[in-house]
């Protein structure tokens, strides 16, 4: 289960930067950290951006998510990812990421590694 956890990390920062620079937006106050809550509007964003019929659902072929990634996110095991399902297993990533629990994200821990 920890790994499958694990695995979620990369698709954050993936979604997260992709998101960041489609929309070119995102403010990062200059100081390179991304705070919880920006991270937080930065999910809900993304997430509703993905749910393009808006059925509250990340449907295949809305948003790429491997078949991992998608049991991952499934957290009631419905064979759907809801867009509730989606912020939430994104913010465990962001938890996941944050190694000093300061609530931001520094450019080193936003690549992932240990
Ligand atoms: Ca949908
Ligand atoms: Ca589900
Ligand atoms: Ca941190």
């Amino acid at each position: 289960m920890v790994t499958r956890i694990l695995a979620l990390a990369p698709v954050l920062v993936l979604t997260v930067s992709a998101a960041a620079a489609a929309a070119g937006s995102v403010d990062y106050n200059g100081d390179g950290l991304v705070s919880k809550e920006e991270f937080r509007n930065e999910v809900a964003r993304t997430a509703g951006l993905a749910d393009k019929n808006k059925n509250g659902f990340i449907d295949a072929g809305e948003f790429q998510l491997s078949a991992d990634q998608r049991t991952d996110f499934d957290s009631n095991g419905d064979g759907k990812v809801s867009v509730e399902e989606f912020q939430s297993g994104q913010m465990k990533g962001f938890a996941l990421l944050d190694k000093n629990n300061d609530g931001s994200l520094d450019a080193d821990e936003m690549k992932g590694g240990n």
